[in-house]
C-alpha cells in the first residue's frame, strides 16, 4: 500500500502532526477499537492546509501511476478533499471532471443525488482514511448505478488494520484482511494511500525523544492486535 517514495509519505505524517490531524492518545474507532492514534481529516481547517493536502494527494496519484478519467468525492468528508484535489490536478495541468453525491435525495431543483459532472468512464473516488470500507463499498454500488466504472480509490491513511464483518448472527468479528486489501484484492480497484500505518512506524522510529517513543510502543502493540500481515 502506499506510494513508492518513502519521503511522501513522511513528509506528509510529519505535516498532520504539525497540523494537529494526527494525534496520540486514546480513541476509540469506528469498529469500536481502542487506538493510540488517530487521524482527524475534519482539521485540515484552513485554505493553506487544504491546498498542501491536496499536493500531497496529487503527488501520490501521479506517483502511482493510476490512471482515471473522473473524480468522484463522496459525501461528506469527500466532498472538499475531492474537490481540493481536482483543483490542484487542474493547476498541474490535468483537469478532470468532478461530481460528488449528497447524502438526501433531493426532489427538487437538479433531483437526484448526484451533483456535479456526469459519472461516466473511470472513476477515482477520493476519501480520508479507510477503515472498515464501508463508505468505499457505498460509493462503488452508486458509480456503478450510474453506469460508470469504480476504477480506483485514493485515500490519505490506510491503517493496515482487520476489516469487520457483521455475521448473520448479528455480531461484528474481526476479519484477517484490511478494507484496503478487501476493496484491492476482492473489488479489483486500485488504491493509492499517501501514507500507511507502516509510514507512521517509521516517522516514531527515526524521531527520538522520550513521547514519541512511548507513543511507538502503543502503536505496536496495536498493530499486534489489530494490524494486517
Ligand atoms: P469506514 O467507512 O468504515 O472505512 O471508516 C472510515 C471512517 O473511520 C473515517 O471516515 C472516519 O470517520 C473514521 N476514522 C478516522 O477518521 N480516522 C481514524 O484514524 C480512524 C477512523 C475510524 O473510526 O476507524
Amino acid at each position: 500500500a502506499g506510494t513508492k517514495d518513502g519521503a511522501l509519505a513522511q513528509d506528509f505524517v510529519q505535516f498532520c502532526v504539525d497540523s494537529g490531524v494526527l494525534r496520540f492518545g486514546e480513541f476509540k474507532t469506528k469498529a469500536g477499537r481502542l487506538s493510540p492514534y488517530f487521524f482527524n481529516a475534519g482539521l485540515f481547517d484552513d485554505g493553506a492546509k487544504l491546498g498542501r493536502l491536496a499536493q500531497f494527494y496529487a503527488k501520490a496519484l501521479l506517483e502511482s501511476g493510476i490512471e482515471f478519467d473522473m473524480i468522484f468525492g463522496p459525501a461528506y468528508k469527500g466532498i472538499p478533499l475531492g474537490a481540493a484535489v481536482a483543483i490542484e490536478l487542474a493547476r498541474l495541468g490535468r483537469n478532470v471532471p468532478f461530481a460528488y453525491n449528497r447524502k438526501e435525495a433531493k426532489d427538487h431543483g437538479e433531483g437526484g443525488s448526484l451533483v456535479g459532472a456526469p459519472l461516466q468512464g473511470r472513476v477515482l473516488i477520493v476519501d480520508d482514511v479507510m477503515s472498515a470500507g464501508t463508505a468505499a463499498r457505498e460509493s462503488i454500488a452508486l458509480i456503478q448505478a450510474a453506469g460508470a466504472t469504480p476504477h480506483a480509490v485514493a485515500i490519505a491513511l490506510d491503517r493496515q488494520e482487520k476489516a469487520t464483518e457483521v455475521g448473520a448472527d448479528g455480531v461484528q468479528r474481526d476479519v484477517e484482511h484490511s478494507a484496503v486489501q478487501y476493496v484491492r484484492n476482492q473489488l479489483g480497484l486500485q488504491v493509492c494511500a499517501i501514507a500507511t500505518l507502516a509510514d507512521l512506524l517509521q516517522y516514531l522510529r527515526q524521531n527520538t525523544g522520550d513521547e514519541l517513543a512511548s507513543h511507538r510502543d502503543r502503536v505496536l502493540a496495536y498493530r499486534q492486535r489489530y494490524g494486517v500481515a
